[in-house]
């Protein structure tokens, strides 16, 4: 069957801009209502926008917009899609956030009526059947994004049909097509520096709630150094393959120097999925930051291997400004990290834990509760093992299999009528656990909370704590969230 049959709605029906007027594009990041949620400066999108204007010069013109650090978000998007004649809008998801294109939808197509419309992010690349359901989006976007949104928008550009591009999946009539994933760009020194400049980024640093829940300085960054983790737990997304792929130490190092010269930056998140899985080059970047003038705090809210550590990385970490560090245990038990393919060397870990504390960096722990199989003995097992430990802080998560996770694969067989809770509340969302066993799995996470946070803990962590005002403002929120719960 030729392509050409398949035109609509892909490639007719919109107004091309004519080659003088730039191909005008709006990324947007939605808003959804959450307790608490933690808003970062959005780095997929600022990626986007870098890398369009690095590949387009000024044959396109794109703006960015958060949605969730405005008043009014409905009307902040009504008012920028008035403002000019978007040709592209694309929309920036992860799962918990899909609730937002039931209303938003109808209301980007009334006010953007020659925009083609795009989903990317998480969760178009894990349910990009569940976003096609959605009539008014052109086509999704899936893992690595910024080729693809490239060979888009020269394929617009152009006037040429979009159905041979790698990394998209469309609908044609009732069918779904998915091609081939796109190769992942491999030399990451060629990526641009996310589009710092597109925003302001003081509402980020006004707002109470980010990731590393606490907080040093308050102008902080999230900031990667690396793509992709070479590990292979069940519960976790291919966005950006299995391959690790890093920038060099001076390249990172060097935009972490932009941030904190021309923007005030004083600390940084590092939320790469695996920053020391490769030790020679965690030192070289190290060093490079305590060689740089700098005089940064560092934290790692979305965890380090624990067991890849050595004492003296512990102590170079510190050494350049490291106060905080994650390590995602999940579960103390042997048979679970078997499950999960996490594979951990728990030993080592709390060996390294007891280690961070001891030399003052506060030490905070991810763990897991409730996987498909999952005894009650090793739930328990799991809560013991934190509260025995020398960590300074936890967080205890629920499982929430996700679609498009191999553990998604293995709910369903357990329980074909699964369908995960998409609230994106840490606490007090609908389980899959307690869906098969009967086992209030909640009550669990909740008492472990309690259990944790014992007088003395608190006031050890309470000594330890930058900021201290923040920290006491954010474990009250938090703290009446588990009890409420
Ligand atoms: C920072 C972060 C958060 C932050 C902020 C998220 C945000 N700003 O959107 C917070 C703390 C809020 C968070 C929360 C959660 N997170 Co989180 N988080 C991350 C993390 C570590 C980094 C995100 C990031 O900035 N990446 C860097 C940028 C460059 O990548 P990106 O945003 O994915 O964008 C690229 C592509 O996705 C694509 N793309 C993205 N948007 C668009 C748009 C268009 C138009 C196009 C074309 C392409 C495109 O192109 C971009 C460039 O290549 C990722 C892990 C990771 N490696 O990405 C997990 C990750 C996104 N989180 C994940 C999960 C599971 C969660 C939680 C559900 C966990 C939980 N405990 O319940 C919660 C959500 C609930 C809640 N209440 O918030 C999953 C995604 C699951 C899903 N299907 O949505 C990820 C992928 C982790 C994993 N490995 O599984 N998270
Ligand atoms: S270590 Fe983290 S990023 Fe790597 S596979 Fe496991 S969950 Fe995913």
């Amino acid at each position: 069957m030729s392509l050409a049959m398949f035109k609509y709605p892909l490639n007719i029906g919109f107004q091309y801009p004519s080659m003088s007027t730039p191909f005008k594009i709006l990324l947007i990041k939605p808003h959804v209502v959450i307790p608490n949620q933690s808003i970062d400066v959005p780095l997929g999108i600022l990626s986007l926008s870098a890398y369009l204007k690095k590949h387009f010069g000024k044959q396109v013109m794109v703006d960015c917009i958060d949605l969730r650090i405005h008043k009014k978000p409905v009307y902040a998007l009504q008012s920028m899609l008035n403002k000019k004649k978007y040709n592209l809008v694309g929309l920036s998801m992860l799962s918990f956030e899909h609730h937002f294109l039931n209303k938003a939808l109808p209301m980007i197509r009334q006010h953007a009526k020659a925009a083609r419309i795009i989903i990317g992010g998480p969760y178009a690349t894990a349910q990009y059947a569940h976003a096609l359901s959605h009539p008014q989006i052109c086509c999704v976007v899936l893992g690595e994004g910024e080729k693809i949104i490239c060979h888009l928008v020269e394929h617009w550009i152009q006037d040429r049909d979009i159905f041979d591009i790698k990394g998209i999946a469309y609908k044609q009539g009732e069918t779904i097509i998915c091609n081939q994933r796109e190769d992942y760009i491999h030399d990451l020194d060629k990526l641009p520096f996310p589009e710092y400049n597109q925003m302001d980024l003081s509402p980020y640093w006004r707002n109470h709630h980010q990731m590393n829940v606490i907080l040093a300085e308050s102008r902080y960054m999230p900031v990667m150094s690396s793509r992709a983790c070479p590990f292979h737990c069940i519960y976790c997304h291919n966005i950006f393959g299995k391959i690790f792929r890093k920038k060099s130490p001076r390249r990172f190092v060097d935009e972490l120097k932009l941030l904190y010269f021309q923007h005030g930056v004083r600390e940084f998140h590092i939320i790469d999925d695996a920053f020391n899985v490769d030790r020679k080059r965690l030192h070289e970047i190290l060093h490079l930051i305590i060689r740089s003038g700098m005089n940064v705090r560092l934290a790692f809210p979305n965890a380090l291997r624990g067991d890849g550590l050595e004492k003296e990385d512990i102590d170079l970490l510190k050494d350049a400004g490291a106060y905080m560090l994650t390590l995602a245990v999940e579960s103390a038990s042997e048979r679970i990290q078997r499950l999960m393919q996490k594979h951990l060397n728990i030993a080592k870990v709390m060996d390294n834990i007891h280690y961070a504390s001891s030399i003052g960096l506060i030490t905070n722990g991810y763990f897991m509760l409730g996987f498909p199989t999952e005894t009650l003995d090793e739930l328990k097992q799991t809560i013991d093992l934190a509260i025995h430990s020398h960590l300074d802080m936890v967080s205890f998560h629920v499982v929430v299999p996700f679609p498009g996770t191999p553990l998604y694969q293995m709910a369903i067989k357990i329980l074909p009528s699964y369908c995960p809770d998409t609230s994106g509340r840490y606490l007090g969302s609908k389980s899959f656990y307690e869906s098969v066993t009967g086992i209030n799995v909640l009550r669990y996470q909740q008492q472990a909370y309690l259990r944790f946070y014992h007088p003395r803990r608190l006031l050890h962590l309470f000594n330890k704590v930058p900021r201290k005002a923040y920290f006491l403002e954010r474990f009250f929120w938090a703290g009446l969230g588990v009890i409420k719960a």
